[in-house]
């Protein structure tokens, strides 16, 4: 067991999950998994060079883990009691926070204790935080569930330089100004240096949110200029960074002989239908699920698309399941796949693949792989790392992705077939025409699409993101000095 080396860490990151997750093995021993996601991937190498920490909550409610060194890094759980799973993450993070952040999709619910849990939950992470930084470090805070940490830090060590990136989108503030607690939020999130969103509406309607509610002159460049006593104080740059993934790695997957053996045992487990169309989500009423069922349903019932010919395969990965709109959600989707299934199948052939399930990443890339249409046709979502995924796989430069224009990557992915999921007429006309399109124009859009990916793929993301974030310490210090 690694000792806490308090105050050594010139570089930490925190956010709500830590990026393992406890594992039991068949003879009752416990251990420590990596949870493989992009941001590991993109932070692991900074974090081994400079001995970083990362602090978060090991995902068990009621358990005191010690911190402990894991792939190079040193892991600092946060632990939550099960009324704080209950209250702060079940529900202000996903049953407050993420449906306000999404366009009010499903409607927040708004409790003052929920909040309370919040507050407490968010010092607990800024107090581990500020234990383990060395003095002058760098604290990188993640995520919607942490929003309060920056001002929290900031008040307990000035002397840090404070960076906080949100994955979600940031909500315009017409729908913002509906929480009980929007000051708060905005001052906790000022606290740190640099603010990174996903897009450029973001960030937009943050500065709103900033001028509207604290007064503080936004300049263009999302520089956030913030005074005390008439004088300038502090400057908070607010500005988008998109997320990426480890595109090489997925595309290396992809070349391997058993993945795309596995690709074609897919095609041909579904019965080598003439295409397959493909989905995968957690199972979130942002991801437009039922809207993309609605449009296939529409069209098998028209004629237009024959079930016979058709394979959609539905990945709906677990997600939040002891929260009251999941569960509806999944009867919902469930019912409509059963109604296709019954209306269009056959003995041979169901139309519709639903897989309730998480998957290994090398089936992902199979599934990615064999689909000759990907449709992403999410509500509201901050990036979508699938609409990315897709493409980084496709060295065969083939396949369609339908992409709803609500995503962030629809703002790189432009030759994308774009859609407006609730316009589901247009989303027929575009999965008719992700399965019509002529090879040569498959071509041609996969490869920009691919060039797009491999290109600024999530190293750079964090790059960049860490970057401005160095340059905004270097201006802060040499106005100290003035
Ligand atoms: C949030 C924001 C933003 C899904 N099922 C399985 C599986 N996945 C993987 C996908 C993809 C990831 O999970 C999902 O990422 P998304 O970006 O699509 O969505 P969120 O989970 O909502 O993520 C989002 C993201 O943060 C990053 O900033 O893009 O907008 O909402 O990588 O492939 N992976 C495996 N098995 C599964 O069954 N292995």
């Amino acid at each position: 067991m690694a000792s806490e080396k308090q105050g050594e860490y010139d570089f930490i990151v925190v956010s709500n999950r830590l990026p393992v997750d406890r594992q039991t093995s068949p003879d009752g021993t416990e251990y420590w998994q990596a949870s493989p996601g992009g941001l590991v991937t993109a932070l692991e190498p900074m974090m081994q060079a400079s001995g970083g920490a990362w602090v978060g909550w090991p995902g068990r409610p009621d358990l005191e883990f010690d911190p402990f060194d894991h792939d190079g890094m040193h892991l600092v759980p946060v632990s939550l009691t099960a009324v704080e799973v209950e209250r702060y993450y079940e529900g202000f993070c996903n049953d407050t926070i993420w449906p306000l952040y999404h366009d009010v999709i499903a409607p927040p619910s708004y409790h003052r204790v929920w909040w309370d849990a919040y507050v407490r939950v968010n010092r607990r992470f800024a107090d581990a935080a500020a234990r383990l930084a060395a003095k002058d470090a760098t604290v990188w805070v993640h995520d919607y569930q942490l929003q309060l940490v920056p001002m929290m830090l900031r008040e307990s060590r000035p002397d840090l330089t404070i960076g906080f990136f949100n994955h979600i989108p940031f909500p315009p503030y017409g729908i913002f100004s509906q929480l009980p607690w929007r000051r708060r939020i905005i001052e906790g999130l000022l606290g740190a240096d640099v603010i990174g969103f996903q897009r450029v509406g973001d960030a937009a309607n943050f500065s709103l949110a900033v001028r509207r509610l604290l007064g503080h002159s936004v300049r263009r460049a999302g520089a956030i200029d913030i005074e005390e006593d008439g004088k300038p104080f502090r400057r908070v740059i607010s500005r988008a960074f998109p997320i990426s993934i480890d595109s090489r790695a997925f595309e290396e997957v992809a070349k391997r002989p058993d993945v795309q053996a596995r690709a074609r045992q897919i095609r041909e487990d579904l019965g080598n239908p003439k295409k397959i169309l493909l989905g995968v989500d957690r199972l979130d009423y942002t991801k437009g699920i039922q809207h993309r069922l609605k449009a296939l349903g529409e069209l098998f019932a028209a004629g237009e698309l024959d079930p016979e010919e058709v394979s959609f395969v539905q990945v709906a990965s677990p997600s939040r399941e002891r929260v009251e709109t999941y569960r509806q959600l999944r009867d919902e989707i469930e019912l409509t796949v059963g109604r296709i299934n019954g209306d269009f199948g056959s003995i041979r052939h169901q139309p519709v693949s639903y897989l309730h399930h998480g998957y290994p990443r090398d089936e992902m890339v199979a599934l990615y792989l064999a689909a000759d249409v990907m449709l992403v046709t999410a509500l509201r979502d901050g990036m979508n790392l699938v609409a990315k995924e897709y493409p980084a796989v496709r060295f065969d430069e083939d396949g369609v992705l339908v992409l709803s224009e609500f995503t962030g990557s629809a703002d790189e992915l432009r030759t994308a077939l774009r859609v407006n999921p609730h316009d589901i007429d247009g989303l027929k006309a575009a999965i008719l025409e992700a399965t019509r399109m002529p090879q040569a124009d498959r071509r041609r859009r996969m490869r920009a699409m691919r060039r797009r990916v491999l290109e600024n793929d999530v190293a750079r993301w964090s790059s960049s993101f860490l970057d401005v974030l160095r340059e905004a310490r270097g201006n802060s210090a040499a106005r100290d000095e003035s």
